[in-house]
């Protein structure tokens, strides 16, 4: 849906304008952009202290705003035809405010939590990040209302910090109990690179990933299937991990590395066993890939992708059917590699294939869809953008 006002073509920079002037028939003081992320590798890594290796894509969120003078927040979005107002107490108490609203009020909650004086804003958001395709248009949200706050304000809050606040929303005030990555993502991408994140120091490395220097592209194709209790597995899944970190009495599924993965498996059951097989696995394939990207071997990554997926599949379990159908029909195609990327029970899958070949994969993977009578995926080819900025 696009906002009233702006006309069939227009960015989504221009959609948040529009929407401020009809909504608040005034102007934007200014305009932040926040955009969504894939994850290359490194799933369910993060919360057990683990690395990643996300980037940010083309696709932004962007917030239009303006201080208001009686220290009230608005939020308008033109997802939703109604505007959402609360004021200090509501973004004081998690819960207060629900829905998508609850991405901004976490962030007021967060910032105040932190101490600082947050100021009142009027704001309007549109966005080109799909919501519920698991590409964090959460977090894209959440970074560029932090942004914007922060400005206006004049908040003394160096960036390096904002990815641990905005992640304190979603998990303290909306109650999603996810790790750092998004954020970190969204906030700290750098165009033509990958992320390499430590979640347990924080510290980053930015990883050149020249697909376009090697003739490559990432196709993601968005599955389309319906998110089948993403939250309660995800909850499961995290739960799972921390289990097994107390039971091998370490701090973190991170202090396991591969050398020491049988002593550490024959301490537990079945399926925990599976849980943590992957995310020692995984921690090393986040490795094993930055090594390659650093030596510019781009291409010789998709084995590693591939080998990701079918761990996420096998042993921690959290893809569906479509999401399998994608992966298999993308390698079919001639794919290097390909994974689902983000939480699991549906989102999308990420496939790294000759740039020349991308729209034969997509076709590929569309007709196996049709075969097994899913929803035709989305498909888009992209390349790592930067993180959040303001426009002007
Ligand atoms: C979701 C979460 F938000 C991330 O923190 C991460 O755990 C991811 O799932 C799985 O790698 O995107």
């Amino acid at each position: 849906m696009s906002a009233e006002g702006a006309p069939a073509g227009t960015t989504v920079a221009d959609r948040a304008t529009a929407g401020f002037r009809q909504r608040y028939g005034a102007e934007p003081a200014g305009r932040w952009a926040a955009p969504g992320r894939v994850n290359l590798i490194g799933e369910h890594t993060d919360y057990n202290d683990g690395f990643v290796l996300p980037f940010a894509l083309p696709l932004r969120t962007v917030v239009a705003a303006a201080p208001a003078p009686d220290g009230r927040w608005t939020v308008w979005s033109e997802l939703d035809d109604e505007p959402v107002e609360f004021g200090a107490a509501e973004a004081g108490e998690p819960g207060r405010v629900d829905g998508w609203a609850a991405y901004v009020a976490g962030v007021v909650w967060a910032l105040r939590a932190d101490g600082h004086d947050v100021p009142g804003a009027r704001l309007a958001v549109a966005s080109d990040v799909p919501v519920g395709s698991g590409l964090s248009s959460s977090a894209a949200i959440e970074s560029a209302v932090l942004a914007a706050l922060v400005d206006l304000g004049g908040l003394d809050l160096p960036a390096g910090r904002w990815p641990r606040l905005a992640q304190r929303a979603e998990n303290d005030y909306v109650g999603a109990p996810t790790g750092i990555m998004d954020q970190s993502a969204v906030i700290r991408g750098r165009a033509g690179h990958a992320l390499f994140l430590d979640c347990r120091t924080e510290e980053i490395e930015q990883i050149p990933f020249d697909l376009d220097g090697a003739g490559l592209a990432v196709l993601v194709i968005d599955s389309r299937a319906p998110h089948r209790h993403a939250d309660g597995e995800y909850a499961a899944r995290r739960k799972s991990c921390e289990r097994a970190a107390a039971t091998l009495g370490v701090t973190a599924l991170r202090d396991v590395d591969v050398a020491g993965l049988d002593a550490a498996l024959n301490r537990l059951d079945d399926e925990t066993r599976r849980r943590v097989r992957h995310v020692v696995t995984e921690n090393q394939r986040v490795l094993d890939t930055v090594a390659l990207l650093r030596a510019g071997r781009v291409r010789d990554t998709g084995p590693l992708l591939t080998a990701s997926h079918a761990s996420m599949r096998d042993d921690f379990e959290i893809t569906v059917p479509e999401i399998d159908t994608a992966v298999e029909a993308a390698l079919a195609a001639g794919a290097y590699g390909a994974r689902m990327t983000g939480g699991g029970f549906g989102g999308c899958v990420l496939a790294l294939v000759d740039a020349e070949a991308a729209d034969t994969v997509a076709a590929a993977v569309t007709e196996a869809y049709a075969e097994r009578g899913f929803t035709a995926p989305g498909t888009l080819t992209v390349l790592p953008a930067g993180g959040v900025t303001r426009l002007d």
